[in-house]
C-alpha cells in the first residue's frame, strides 16, 4: 500500500464549538479541510505521532449529506497514520449514542463522529465531525484545544492510496495492514437498551392498546427506532413515522421541537391523538417528548427521569447523583435534594458530564435542550429516554400529562422557557451580550416591578475531578424569589450568530402550575427586552424558536 505525505496549510477556523467542529458542507469539501482536522486529530491523540499497536478506531456518522465520501477518505487516512482497526457502522451510519456505545463495548481507543445533529443537511447544508474518547464522550476541551493548536501548525498529512471499502455490505475489509470492519450499526446499541428497561413490561403496554408515535424526521435513529420499537417491543407497523435516514433530512431541519417537529406535534394535538409521541434529532442524542395535546419541557423530562428511576431495572439500585447544564431548570435539583444526592451544575455541552460520570459521581445528565442520558454510554441518548418514560408509563400507568401535573404537585414547578434568535449578523448578537454585562455592576439590588435582582455573572465552571476552568459559558441574572433569566450565545450554529434567552420561575401552588409558561414568563421576558435592548438591537419582533 503506497502512502502519500501531502504538504498542506493550516486553516485558521477549525475550533471545535459545543460539540465538534462544525461548517458548511462546502468548507469541509474545500482542499485538504477536513485533512488538516483529522490528521491533526491523530497528531493529538498518539504519542509520537503514531499509532499504538493494536489500536481500534470507531468511524462512523448520522448518514447526512458527504458522509459516505468523509469515511472513506478518513479510513484512508486511519491506515496511512498506522491505526489497526477502524469499525464502521453498515451505511457508514451510527446514531452518536450507539457509536459511544460501540466505542466503550470494544474498547477502541476512541472514536471520529461525522455529524452536525440537529443542523440542516444536503450539498447547501452542514457537516460536522468531533473526537470522541476511549470512555466514549466528547473530547474535552483540554484535548480540543490541542487539536485547534495541531490544526494551525501542520505542514502536511498522511493518506493512503486504496480503493473505497463498500460501505453497505458487513464484513471485514483489508486496506494494507489496516482491516475495517462494518457492523450493523443497531445491535450492539438495542442490547444495551434491553439491558437497562423492562421490556417485558413495554410490550404488554403497547399490546394492551397504548398507542404511539415516533417521528424520527429523516434522521439516523429510524433503523434504531424500527428495531427496538416496532420489533422487538411489537409496536405496529408505521408507529415510527420519517422512518427512513435520508442524506438531507428530506429537506427538513432535523431539531426535535414543537416548531421544527410539525408533523409529530399535528398528530399529537390531533382528533385521534396517541397516547405518546417522540422524536429525535439528526444525530440520535436528543429527544422530545410528548403525551397527548401535552409536551413535557426537557428538564421537566430530566426531573421526572431522576424521580422515577428507580422503576426502570437498570436503574433500581439508586442513582449516585445528577449533573445538568446551567441553563437547565433547577427542577431536577429538587429531586436530587429528595433522593439525598448530589446535583452538579456544569457548562452546556454533553463534554462537561464525562468527568463526573467517569468518577462515579452521576448516573443521570441533562440540558434543557432536548437532551437527557445516563452513564450508560457518554452521550445524551434520544431512544434511552423514549424508553424510559415507556418503561414508566408501563409502571404507572398514567397519562403522560398527568404524570407530570403529579410531579409539579410534589416537586413544584420549575416554569421553564427558552427563547432563540436565530441568523443574527454576530456584531449584532455580541453587542446585546455586551449591553448586558455592561449593566453587571448597577444590577444587584436593582428592581423591575415584582423582581429584585439577586445576582448576576458570567458563568464559569471548575470541573471537580480535573480542575479544569471554562469561563465565558453564560450571563446569568437571579431574582431574590427564584427565577431566573440566562443569557448565551449558541456554539453549534454556521450562519451568523444565534442568541438563546433561558427564562425560568418558580411555582408552588398547583393551581396556578397549570398557567402556560409563556404567560407566567411574562414578566421575565420584558425584563430580558428592557436589559439587552433586543427588539431594538435585533429589529426582531419575536424569537425564531420558543420552547
Ligand atoms: C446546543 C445545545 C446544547 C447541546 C448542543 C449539542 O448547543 O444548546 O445543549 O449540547 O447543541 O447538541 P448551542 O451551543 O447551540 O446552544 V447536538 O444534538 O448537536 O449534539
Ligand atoms: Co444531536
Amino acid at each position: 500500500m503506497n502512502i502519500r505525505v501531502v504538504a498542506t496549510t493550516p486553516f485558521q477556523d477549525q475550533k471545535p464549538g459545543t460539540s465538534g467542529l462544525r461548517k458548511k458542507v462546502a468548507v469541509f469539501k474545500s482542499t485538504n479541510y477536513l485533512e488538516n482536522f483529522v490528521q491533526a486529530v491523530f497528531d493529538t491523540i498518539f504519542d509520537n505521532a503514531a499509532a499504538p499497536p493494536g489500536s481500534t478506531l470507531v468511524l462512523s456518522g448520522d448518514g447526512r449529506y458527504y458522509n459516505r465520501e468523509a469515511i472513506q477518505i478518513i479510513l484512508r487516512m486511519a491506515a496511512a497514520n498506522g491505526i489497526a482497526k477502524v469499525l464502521v457502522g453498515q451505511g457508514g451510519i451510527l446514531s452518536t449514542p450507539a457509536a459511544s456505545a460501540v466505542i466503550r463495548k470494544y474498547r477502541s481507543f476512541g472514536g471520529l463522529i461525522l455529524s452536525a445533529s440537529h443542523n440542516p443537511g444536503g450539498p447547501e447544508g452542514d457537516f460536522g465531525i468531533k473526537y470522541n474518547t476511549g470512555n466514549g464522550g466528547p473530547a474535552p476541551e483540554k484535548i480540543t484545544d490541542t487539536i485547534f493548536a495541531r490544526s494551525r501548525e501542520l505542514s502536511s498529512y498522511r493518506i493512503a492510496e486504496a480503493p473505497d471499502v463498500a460501505l453497505d455490505r458487513q464484513g471485514s475489509y483489508a486496506m494494507g495492514g489496516m482491516t475495517v470492519e462494518v457492523i450493523d450499526p443497531v445491535a450492539d446499541y438495542a442490547e444495551l437498551m434491553e439491558s437497562l428497561f423492562d421490556f417485558a413490561a413495554i410490550r404488554e403496554l403497547i399490546g394492551g392498546g397504548f398507542r404511539l408515535c415516533f417521528d424520527a424526521m429523516h434522521a439516523v435513529t429510524g433503523p434504531y427506532a424500527r428495531e427496538i420499537l416496532e420489533r422487538r417491543l411489537g409496536a405496529p407497523t408505521g408507529t415510527v413515522i420519517n422512518g427512513v435516514p435520508l442524506p438531507d433530512f428530506g429537506g427538513g431541519h432535523p431539531d426535535p421541537n414543537l416548531t421544527y417537529a410539525d408533523q409529530l406535534v399535528a398528530i399529537m394535538y390531533g382528533e385521534d391523538a396517541p397516547d405518546f409521541g417522540a422524536a429525535s434529532d439528526g444525530d440520535g442524542d436528543r429527544n422530545m417528548i410528548l403525551g397527548r395535546r401535552f409536551f413535557v419541557n426537557p428538564s421537566d423530562s430530566l426531573a421526572l427521569i431522576a424521580a422515577n428511576a428507580a422503576l426502570a431495572p437498570g436503574y433500581a439500585a439508586g442513582i449516585a447523583g445528577i449533573a445538568r447544564s446551567m441553563p437547565t431548570s433547577a427542577a431536577a435539583d429538587r429531586v436530587a435534594e429528595k433522593l439525598g444526592v448530589p446535583c452538579y451544575e456544569t457548562p452546556t455541552g454533553w463534554k462537561f458530564f464525562g468527568n463526573l460520570m467517569d468518577a462515579g459521581k452521576v448516573t443521570l445528565c441533562g440540558e434543557e435542550s432536548f437532551g437527557t442520558g445516563s452513564s450508560h454510554v457518554r452521550e445524551k441518548d434520544g431512544l434511552w429516554a423514549v424508553l424510559f418514560w415507556l418503561n414508566i408509563l408501563a409502571k404507572r400507568r398514567l397519562p403522560v400529562e398527568e404524570i407530570v401535573h403529579r410531579h409539579w404537585a410534589e416537586f413544584g414547578r420549575n416554569v421553564y422557557s427558552r427563547h432563540d434568535y436565530e441568523a443574527l449578523p454576530s456584531n449584532v448578537a455580541a453587542g446585546v451580550m455586551t449591553q448586558v454585562k455592561g449593566q453587571f455592576a448597577q444590577l444587584p439590588g436593582r428592581r423591575f416591578g415584582d423582581y429584585r435582582v439577586k445576582f448576576c455573572d458570567d458563568f464559569s465552571y471548575t470541573d471537580p475531578i480535573d480542575g479544569s476552568v471554562s469561563t465565558g459559558q453564560g450571563l446569568r441574572i437571579g431574582f431574590d424569589d427564584g427565577s431566573r433569566i440566562v443569557f448565551r450565545l449558541s456554539g453549534t450554529g454556521t450562519e451568523g450568530a444565534t442568541l438563546r434567552i433561558y427564562l425560568e420561575a418558580f411555582e408552588s401552588d398547583p393551581v396556578r402550575q397549570k398557567v402556560d409558561a409563556q404567560q407566567a414568563l411574562s414578566g421575565l421576558i420584558a425584563i430580558a427586552d428592557e436589559l439587552s435592548q433586543l427588539k431594538q438591537r435585533t429589529g426582531r419582533e419575536r424569537p425564531t424558536v420558543i420552547t
